[in-house]
């Protein structure tokens, strides 16, 4: 692949994480590129014209034609009538991960799922990292792929946390690795249908090899259902059951089972994560490693010590007997369903920006475990409406994350845990989900 863009003309999308280090490399790689944001401000401004490139805000960018490529940002829907005007033009349009895979250096590790990428991309970071691999975790996790691949070399290994929104837009993108770990309803606004989600996700294994692999959830019927459109090498992982092929859990150990052989990595109760959703990705993480050729004993040291990620599960520390906990990673019901499984006698504070999800399975999940419920930002009545449709009574509302946690602070008793685990976007209060488990950790802080 030609890996100049001398004399090509790109236009970036978005002027957020990705834009910005799509603009970058774009540059770098010697194309003349523009810039356009939706939302104008003049820190964009000015970073833009202190890189060379050209900028625009407003409805739609201020050129659309005569480009030979479009870089799209994750955040953004292609579905839009200026991109398929550039498109008619002859534009390609591809998105930011994509750029890094053509135009970049390495090798891919790529790992999506509705929840617990993160986790996993963390984690398998940190067992490529022990194993003495040079390894960049990049992607969804917040650090934009192209940003690294660029300047990478052959022996570079990213570990790519890859969103359904940023392989919608990926073309050749063919990883060594791939994983699924699961599908269950999100961004149904953007994607509108649970086929159209689920094969944005089929995206990551589309161009494998049949020497590559795909690491898939055994448990999880939909993805399972996917393997069969996979031609890579297929490698399920399962907490349920014992497979003839993958990771499994035995006996209390986590097992993983090649052509001709079988590695007992360590004992489930030796995972430093707590829940039953942290041993699929413990589970996930070992058989990527493994099928990426990793000793053992690095896979068995790493999971032995990851203690997880921030705003997933955090445990913020106690205060009067009781414990608060930050999971606004907790961005989907399902994710959060998971959070609440972890505890019991839960003060939760939920809600947030509207993604079209239903709450009901959300609710009913609270039986045994949440006895309190303090709701906020868009999504608070829909929420409250699915609570009081499964008999929930105990509901109050706030009008910020202060009162949020001022009022489950008041509500608490000694031995309860107040939990932040929204089930929703951050977008309806804050930029991102990391500034609404700052601002939670801040008004815990601030507690007497
Ligand atoms: N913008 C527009 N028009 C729009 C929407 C946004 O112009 O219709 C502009 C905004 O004004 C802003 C920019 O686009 O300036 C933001 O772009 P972006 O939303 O693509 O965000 P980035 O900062 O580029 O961050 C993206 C990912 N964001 C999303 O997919 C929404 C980050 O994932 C990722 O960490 C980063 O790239 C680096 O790869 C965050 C996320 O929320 C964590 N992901 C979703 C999730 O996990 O559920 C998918």
């Amino acid at each position: 692949m030609n890996k100049n863009l001398e004399s090509r003309r790109a236009l970036v999308i978005g002027l957020g994480k990705s834009g910005r280090a799509g603009a970058q490399a774009l540059k770098k790689l010697g194309a003349a590129v523009d810039v356009y944001d939706g939302k104008e401000d003049s820190e964009k401004r000015v970073w833009a014209q202190e890189l060379g490139v050209g900028v625009s805000f407003g409805e739609s960018p201020a050129q659309i034609k005569g480009y030979d490529l479009v870089v799209m940002s994750p955040g953004i829907s292609a579905d839009k009538d200026f991109i398929r005007e550039a498109e008619a033009d002859g534009a390609e349009v591809i998105g930011e991960l994509e750029l890094a895979y053509r135009y970049g250096k390495g090798n891919y590790i790529a790992i999506t799922g509705t929840n617990g990428k993160t986790t996993t991309t963390a984690l398998t970071g940190e067992i490529f990292k022990a194993a003495g691999r040079r390894t960049e975790v990049v992607g969804n996790i917040g650090v934009a792929v192209v940003s690294k691949a660029v300047d990478a070399d052959d022996g570079t290994w990213f570990i790519t946390e890859c969103s359904s929104f940023q392989l919608e837009t990926a073309k050749a993108f063919r990883p060594v690795v791939s994983a699924i770990l699961n599908i269950t309803p999100d961004h149904l606004d953007r994607h509108k249908t649970m086929e159209n989600y689920s094969l944005a996700k089929a995206r990551i294994f589309a161009n494998q090899l049949t020497d590559e692999y795909f690491i898939y959830n055994e448990d999880d019927e939909l993805t399972k259902k996917m393997s069969q459109l996979c031609k890579a090498v297929l490698v399920p992982f399962s907490r349920k059951k014992e497979l003839e092929f993958g990771a499994f859990v035995k006996e209390g150990e986590i097992i993983i089972r090649d052509k001709n052989k079988e590695h007992i990595i360590c004992k489930v109760s030796e995972l430093k994560m707590p829940g039953i959703h942290n041993l699929e990705n413990a589970l996930a993480a070992a058989a990527i490693s493994h099928f990426a050729g990793i000793g053992s004993e690095y896979i068995r040291d790493t999971l032995r010590t990851f203690a997880g990620v921030a705003h997933r599960l955090e445990d913020c520390g106690k205060k009067n007997g009781v414990r608060y906990i930050n999971d606004s990673k907790g961005t989907n019901p399902d994710a959060s369903v998971k959070a609440v499984q972890s505890f019991e006698n839960i003060i939760l504070i939920a809600g947030g920006y509207d993604k079209g999800a239903s709450y009901d399975e959300f609710v009913n999940a609270f039986a045994g475990h949440v006895k309190t419920l303090v709701l906020m930002g868009a999504t608070a009545e829909k929420i409250r409406e699915a609570a009081e449709r499964s008999g929930f009574s105990d509901i109050h509302m706030a009008n910020n994350m202060k009162e949020a946690v001022t009022t489950a602070a008041g509500l608490a008793k000694s031995g309860d845990t107040v939990l932040l685990s929204p089930a929703c976007a951050s977008w309806d209060m804050y930029a991102k989900f990391e500034d609404r488990g700052d601002d939670f950790k801040k008004c815990v802080n601030e507690l007497d």
